[in-house]
């Protein structure tokens, strides 16, 4: 029977006025009239009664008898299946990879053989860390996952917005990851890694030190999803119809530029918004404004990764861009949200070892280890050998082989054969030309349990990331560290983490001593060999060097009170939306404002569900007595205070000077602050907002 199809364009549905029945007890019944819909069980037993289960007599026994009770709410008890043990919270997203040109020359997998191939994906980003109902500001690590729904099966590339790791060997991950989830006593902190667990397992772990660096930068609180970088992490090889293999890194890079907010902005969004991340992404794609990355490459040979004096293998180091440019050669853009959360981005299943003929792995022991860990990890979470028959881990391309049974088994064999060979004539055959074949690498050694020796640095990539940050950046990096440390109570992790800072600059290590109050620098900590500090910076590191071009895809937020120009508003918006860029309009009241000229201005949040966190950039347009009266609001006056203090632009009509000047704001403190007094106002704060940020304002307002 038909199941109801639930609106999905985003727009709110029609809201019906509806007429309900009233029966003895008082409560209200919706009675399908001729035509609509009837409610069933779902053994497709019609009901007639959703509002009472079945009693002896007005005030029971209820009777167990009562099949449409039973049934209800035995499902409802069953509604939730495991979160994911890591990356719990998620949001995901479909729409489709476009290949630029044929890569026939590297791989012979089918996606890259021809220009303008258009292949299905389905992408999930997620934090690390925290639990499902967790806040999407968490300082953390974003996964970046994407299933390829490819002519030759599913290719699943599960990256992350950084491009090394925390551990060298697979062995270390549930060490990692229960050091940072809630301490088992307590069950706290949630979706944090300030905390002594993490940090001691940190300063004992010097391989992580390249990716602390990383998760203690502004890479770890990105604006959304649409503003940061995804990697595969490891080293993979493409291998060609002869058979050659090239070792191959993926980056994607979102064409909106890199974009993060601060830490206390993080802070107070996650207050404000839980669902930053998400609410972004599903308002970027409801509104056509589809977000786009390009898949790059770094191609190399054996030849070339032997040049380093670090093991390509080796998932804590990076190869520099400027040693090895990135070769674009796709765009990946996300057109359309699931029609249900649960069916799509819950149970979407990810998996190394998805990986289609002419891509495939290498000895990287993080990437052998997770080759295990994904499906086996399917298995507990979607509790059948079957999640592949869920549609959204369906391949889309024909297949056919001869498992069969167990539990939730939709797709179940026809006919008499289910074997192979068989001499029936019936079912799928083996097919070498088309099949995956393991690239043939020799391989030979003792088995031992050992750390190569090529994976033994640990802080020269680190100082390497740390040198190629600018000023605002490397500071964030200090207060990171500092904010981290200072939530762990023993003392001991906290030095011990400063000697290994030490190590990787020790300007780095002394400014956060400093800040911890740690008077006498402990000595640097050992390292297995003695670190470099010849490696260049890398301005390909910096998100503030590689920012956007335009405001685009960006949003403003402006705050207005009655008698507000209206003409003045519409003039902003108009400049706004010209760039690419979303209005949103605060008032004192939801319903809006009655502007000067008595049009009405109408609003999008109140001014305490709207606070200056949740814009890129801000403006004031007031009347003499809105502004009069905002002043008196603690809300308002926070708006100003916070958008200042996290270093945004902002513009304003005259009128909202008091409002300035009682949060401690100077009208005239900085080329940020724009009066749209001036004719050309406009057009400077949207020249302006381009920058995101006036990073110079920073040291001023010592956040
Ligand atoms: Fe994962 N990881 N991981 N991971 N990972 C999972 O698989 C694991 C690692 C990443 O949106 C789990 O289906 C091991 C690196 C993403 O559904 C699990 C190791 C990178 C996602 C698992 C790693 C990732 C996961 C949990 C160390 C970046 C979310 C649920 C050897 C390249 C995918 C699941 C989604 C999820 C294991 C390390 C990325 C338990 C054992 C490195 C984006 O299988």
């Amino acid at each position: 029977m038909a199941r109801t199809v639930r609106q999905s364009s985003g727009k709110p549905a029609t809201i019906h006025d509806q007429k309900l029945v009233r029966a003895n007890g008082g409560e209200l019944h919706q009675i399908a009239e001729e035509g609509t819909e009837v409610l069933t069980t779902a053994q497709g037993g019609p009901v007639t009664d959703d509002q009472n289960t079945l009693k002896i007599g007005q005030r029971g026994p209820t009777l167990i008898e009562d099949f449409h009770f039973r049934e209800k709410i035995f499902h409802f008890d069953h509604e939730r299946i495991p979160e994911r043990v890591v990356h719990a919270r998620g949001y995901g997203a479909h729409g489709f990879f476009e290949t630029y040109e044929s890569l026939a020359a590297y791989t012979r997998a089918d996606i890259f053989q021809r220009a303008g191939e258009k292949t299905p994906v389905f992408v999930r980003f997620s934090t690390v860390a925290g639990s499902k109902g967790s806040f999407d500001l968490a300082r953390d690590v974003r996964g970046f996952a994407v299933k390829f729904y490819t002519k030759e099966g599913n290719w699943d590339l599960v990256g992350n917005n950084i491009p090394v790791f925390f551990i060298q060997d697979a062995i270390k991950f549930p060490d990692i990851i229960h050091s940072v989830k809630p301490e088992p006593d307590r069950a706290f902190p949630q979706a944090q890694s300030a905390h002594d667990n993490f940090w001691d397992f940190i300063s004992l772990t010097p391989e992580s030190m390249h990716m602390i660096m990383w998760v203690m930068s502004d890479r770890a609180i990105p604006r959304s999803f649409r503003f940061m970088q995804g990697f595969g992490v490891h080293t993979f090889r493409l291998v060609n119809a002869k058979d050659e293999s090239t070792f191959v890194k993926f980056i994607w890079k979102p064409k909106l530029g890199m974009q993060s907010v601060v830490w206390n902005e993080a802070v107070k969004i996650n207050g404000a918004d839980p669902d930053f991340h998400r609410r972004d992404l599903w308002n970027a794609i409801q509104s056509g404004d589809f977000p786009e990355w390009e898949l790059n490459l770094q191609l190399f040979d054996q030849e070339f990764a032997d040049s380093f004096d670090f093991d390509v293998l080796d998932p804590t180091k990076i190869i520099p861009e400027e040693i090895l440019a990135p070769v674009p050669v796709g765009r990946l853009v996300l057109d359309r949200m699931p029609e249900n959360f649960f069916a799509e981005t819950e149970q979407v299943a990810f998996m190394t070892q998805n990986v289609p003929p002419g891509i495939d792995f290498s000895n990287d022991p993080l990437l052998q280890g997770r080759n295990f860990s994904y499906l086996d990890t399917q298995l507990k979470r979607l509790g059948s050998p079957n999640f592949t028959h869920i549609p959204i881990n369906a391949p889309k391309c024909p297949f056919a082989h001869f498992q069969q049974d167990g539990h939730m088994a939709m797709r179940n064999p026809v006919g008499r054969v289910n074997y192979q060979p068989n001499s029936w004539g019936e079912g799928p055959r083996e097919s070498p030309q088309k099949g995956f074949s393991t690239f043939a690498n020799p391989e030979e050694g003792q088995k031992v349990r050992l750390r190569p020796e090529s994976f033994a640095d640990h802080y020269s990539q680190a100082r390497q990331f740390f040198i190629s940050q600018t000023p605002p950046e490397q500071r964030h990096i200090v207060m990171a560290l500092t904010f981290e440390l200072s939530k762990c109570e023993n003392p001991v992790i906290r030095e011990r983490m400063v000697s290994h800072l030490l190590n990787i600059d020790e300007t780095l290590g002394a400014a956060v001593a400093e800040k911890l109050g740690i008077n006498k620098l402990p000595n640097p900590a050992d390292s297995a060999i003695a670190p470099r500090d010849d490696l260049p910076a890398s301005p390909a590191l910096s998100i503030l060097e590689n920012g956007p071009e335009s405001f685009a895809g960006r949003k403003v937020g402006v705050l207005v009170s009655a008698g507000a120009d209206a003409a003045l508003l519409k003039k902003l918006q108009a400049a706004i939306e010209d760039e690419g860029a979303v209005m949103e309009v605060i008032a004192p009241k939801v319903g809006g404002v009655e502007a000067a000229d008595g049009s009405w201005i109408e609003g999008k949040h109140m001014i305490d569900g709207g606070p200056s966190v949740l814009f890129d950039a801000v403006a004031l347009i007031l009347s003499d007595e809105g502004a009069e009266r905002l002043v008196g609001e603690a809300a308002a006056r926070d708006f100003v205070a916070d958008a200042f203090a996290h270093c945004k632009f902002i513009a304003f009509s005259p009128e909202a000077v008091p409002l300035l000047q009682k949060a401690g704001i100077d009208p005239e403190a900085d080329e940020g602050m724009i009066d749209l007094g001036d004719q050309k106002s406009i057009a400077t704060f949207i020249q302006s907002s381009r920058k995101l940020r006036l990073w110079s304002r920073e040291m001023a307002v010592k956040l």
